[in-house]
């Protein structure tokens, strides 16, 4: 909106001037205009709301030619302290200063092959699909390197086909692993993560050693490949913290009876492994700290949206400190354990409040030296506009949560 308002400014200024007024055309394809700007401000190549500029008929083309007529060239002046422009990060060190320990894992969550989780086996490019390698290039571009891919236990297991023990399916497996081996041969870091809500087939799992076993069966198939991280469970809930925890040690110890002692395991709680309530409503926090792994390489992955009942279902945050506080106790129970974080999702809208909340949880992490990674929920090609997609070229959240909130704290 700001964009039309002051092309109505810039149409009544016509004459030719010396300088451009904030916000005035100061540039583009057929411009003729004065290239210069008033004090104060800067000619800037932008393609902000430049979609809104299309006629209508140009908005009926097929995706393809919309996606050409949105790069159409514009440039403007703005105010040369504006920080609402899309197109450089924003300064880290006035952020959040003081001592930082950067992550070394940070990225976005790449969904796709567990879409769809009500048609099983479902049909590929129909039910569920693949990240795009074209997403993936775009976030190891711009200096991320780790990527969660979900998946569907019912779809690499197939229930008729003897279920958790019983072979995989060797075209969804090729699938998984061919995104898979793109990110880890970009040098990335993949997160192979059922997202089963520890429920396989309509029934919550409750055997360790199928648990195990399984694992055992899935590692063996990434033993070679040092840049695979195991997510042992997307988001158990309804289950007891005790039951949850015997269930990752044991998938602990089937990933590293599989071979795989090179990677990172991850092992996430009940109550959707929220951070909020790690150490209250959980139950978590009184179980965790007794996690085992021989080769040491274990963290605990915990969650966080930042809306008020935490589900990351509404563009609205609580408040622009949310973030660090619902943190706070988890960073606390990790350092006070010795142990470490990983925070395999968040996600907030796209606005003031929900920006600065997200900035002070990615400072608090950093400035507490025990949190490895954050991913953002989420990438993935099916998420239309949903508010917290990140998926290029234009996600709800690419233009400013993708330069305000997350590149600062690369
Ligand atoms: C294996 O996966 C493919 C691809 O999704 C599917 O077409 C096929 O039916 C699956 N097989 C079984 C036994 O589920
Ligand atoms: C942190 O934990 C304390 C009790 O241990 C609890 O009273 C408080 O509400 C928790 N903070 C948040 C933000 O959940
Ligand atoms: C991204 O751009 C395409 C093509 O212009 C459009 O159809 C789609 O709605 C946009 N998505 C978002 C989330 O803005
Ligand atoms: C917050 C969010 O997007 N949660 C999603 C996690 O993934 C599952 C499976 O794709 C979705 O159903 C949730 O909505």
């Amino acid at each position: 909106m700001k964009l039309l308002l002051s092309l109505a400014v810039a149409l009544v200024s016509a004459a030719p001037a010396l300088s451009v007024a904030v916000w005035g055309q100061c540039g583009g394809i057929g411009y003729t205009g004065s290239t210069v700007c008033d004090a104060g401000a800067t000619c800037v190549e932008t393609n902000e709301c430049t979609s809104l500029l299309l006629p209508s008929s140009l908005r009926l083309l097929p995706l393809a030619h919309r996606l050409f007529a949105i790069r159409i060239d514009y440039s403007q002046c703005q105010p040369s302290s504006a920080t609402t422009t899309a197109t450089s990060p924003t300064s880290s060190s006035s952020l959040c200063p003081g001592t930082r320990t950067k992550f070394s894992y940070f990225g976005v969550n790449e969904s796709g092959g567990e879409f769809g989780n009500t048609v099983i086996p479902g049909e590929l490019g129909k039910d569920y699909t693949w990240p795009s390698p074209s997403s993936i290039d775009y976030f190891v571009g711009k200096g991320f390197n780790t990527f969660r891919i979900p998946f569907l236990m019912e779809r690499i297991s197939p229930p008729s086909t003897g279920g958790l023990g019983g072979p995989f399916n060797q075209t969804y497996l090729s699938g998984l692993k061919t995104i898979v081996s793109y990110i880890t041969g970009k040098g990335g870091y993949a997160v192979v993560d059922p997202h089963n809500f520890m429920i396989y087939n309509g029934a919550t799992i409750s055997s360790t050693s199928t648990f195990q076993a399984w694992w055992k069966q899935l590692a063996a198939e990434f033993v070679s490949d040092s840049h695979v991280i195991f997510d042992l469970q997307n988001e158990p809930h309804d289950i007891p913290a005790a039951t949850v925890f015997s269930l990752m040690q044991a998938g602990v110890n089937g990933v590293r009876s599989a071979g795989a002692t090179s990677q990172l395991i991850l092992v996430e709680g009940t109550s959707y492994t929220g951070a909020w309530t790690w150490t209250t409503s959980s139950g978590n926090s009184a179980v965790f700290g007794a996690i085992k792994d021989p080769n040491n390489n274990v963290a605990i992955q915990m969650h966080q949206y930042l809306d008020s009942d935490g589900s990351g279902t509404s563009p609205t945050c609580v408040s622009s400190t949310i973030g660090a506080e619902r943190l706070q106790n988890a960073t606390t129970w990790l350092q006070q354990n010795n142990l470490k974080g990983f925070l395999g999702e968040i996600g907030a809208g796209s606005n003031a409040a929900c920006i600065t909340a997200v900035q002070g949880a990615l400072c608090e992490m950093q400035q507490s030296g025990v949190w490895l990674g954050a991913l953002w929920w989420a990438a993935g090609p099916w998420w239309g506009d949903y508010y917290q997609s990140i998926e290029p070229p234009n996600g709800t959240a690419i233009a400013q949560i993708l330069p305000q909130a997350l590149e600062p704290f690369l």
